[in-house]
């Protein structure tokens, strides 16, 4: 997954614009942008404004589940992204994946459960309350960032579709289509992207599905318009842009774990103590911030989530 370290000067402070002039130019370039779509391409008949990125989302309350840190910069997590389905490289994500057409879009839910069921986007976004959380992300190549996500839990959607008996785990899999996303021509992982959660950990109240950060609809390049995050886990597992979520009675096989299992693992929980095979996992380096951060045992979450895991060796069960 390391393709080039992340090096603190690409985040030097002088780089990063203030939030609402930034916001003035982005809005300004966005229309610049829409114009020049609509006047060329096809447009779907009808999008909602709840589908642009960009837009406020509304009735969003706050979560008790949310941290008290420094929140980092819109413009850095909108702006250093993975989504190899656009492109490896962080910083270009957001342009290659500007104008994606995250509607219409719908979400099936199928497999081990008595009521499969396929949710509009924008149903789901009116049927879950949404709330804001801000949580810690910790990526595998050991940056981290703090982001205020909008979401709602993930729980609230599987209870609706009932899971059987034999549901034992949650199967995620993003959009496959090369036209709309031009990184998917090239065969860098086996695509359509999949991720796995046991189904505890799916149920868990931290787990939710994202469709929006910083109060607005989720940009493109972070997974819009509808993406997972477990923030005890490595960024990896928070699948982006899902079209489906399948109950199953066997363990899922997660892309980066096909890719490469020596490397990636099935659980992928934040673990300062288990290494990867190529680098330390016992710091990280906050995106902005100087010096390196001891990492935290599941992120810092592990007062919520370590039972889920007791018994396990997390050496073993990486
Ligand atoms: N479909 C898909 N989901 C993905 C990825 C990806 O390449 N494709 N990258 C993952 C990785 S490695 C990380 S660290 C996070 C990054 O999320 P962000 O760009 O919103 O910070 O998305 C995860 N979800
Ligand atoms: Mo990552």
């Amino acid at each position: 997954m390391l393709i080039k370290a992340p090096k603190n000067s690409d985040v030097s402070s002088s780089e990063i614009t203030d939030e609402t002039l930034f916001r003035q130019r982005r809005r300004f370039l966005r229309t610049a942008v829409n114009l020049a779509l609509t006047s060329t391409i096809a447009t779907p008949l009808f999008v909602p404004a709840s589908a642009r990125a960009g837009t406020k989302l509304s009735n969003v309350k706050k979560s008790a589940y949310t941290i008290d840190e420094e929140l980092t910069p819109f413009e850095d997590v909108t702006h250093y992204n993975n989504f190899y389905e656009f492109t490896t490289e962080k910083r270009d994500v957001a342009e290659m994946a500007q104008g994606f057409q995250a509607r219409p879009w719908t979400v099936e839910v199928n497999g081990e459960v008595h009521k499969p069921r396929t949710f509009d986007i924008d149903d789901a976004i009116k049927r879950y309350a949404l709330e804001e959380r801000i949580y810690r992300l910790r990526c595998v190549e050991a940056w981290s960032m703090v982001i205020p996500w909008v979401g709602f839990p993930l729980a609230k959607l599987l209870k609706d579709v009932e899971p059987t008996a034999n549901g034992k785990y949650v199967e995620f899999t993003t959009l496959h289509d090369p036209e709309r996303m031009p990184g998917q021509r090239r065969k860098v992982l086996p695509w359509p992207y999949v991720e796995g959660l046991r189904l505890d950990e799916a149920m868990h109240p931290l787990t939710i599905l994202a469709v929006g950060l910083y109060g607005e609809v989720l940009p493109p390049q972070n997974g819009a318009p509808l993406r997972l995050v477990v923030p005890w886990k490595y960024g990896f597992k928070c699948i982006k842009s899902i079209v489906r979520i399948r109950l199953t009675e066997k363990q899922p096989r997660n892309t980066w774990q096909v890719n490469n299992a020596r490397e990636y693992g099935f659980y992928a929980n934040v673990n300062p103590n288990v290494d990867h095979p190529r680098w330390s996992q016992s710091r990280e380096r906050r995106i902005g911030e100087f010096f390196k951060r001891k990492t935290l045992m599941f992120n810092g979450y592990g007062e919520e989530v370590a039972g889920l895991y007791t018994g396990m060796d997390l050496a073993k069960f990486y």
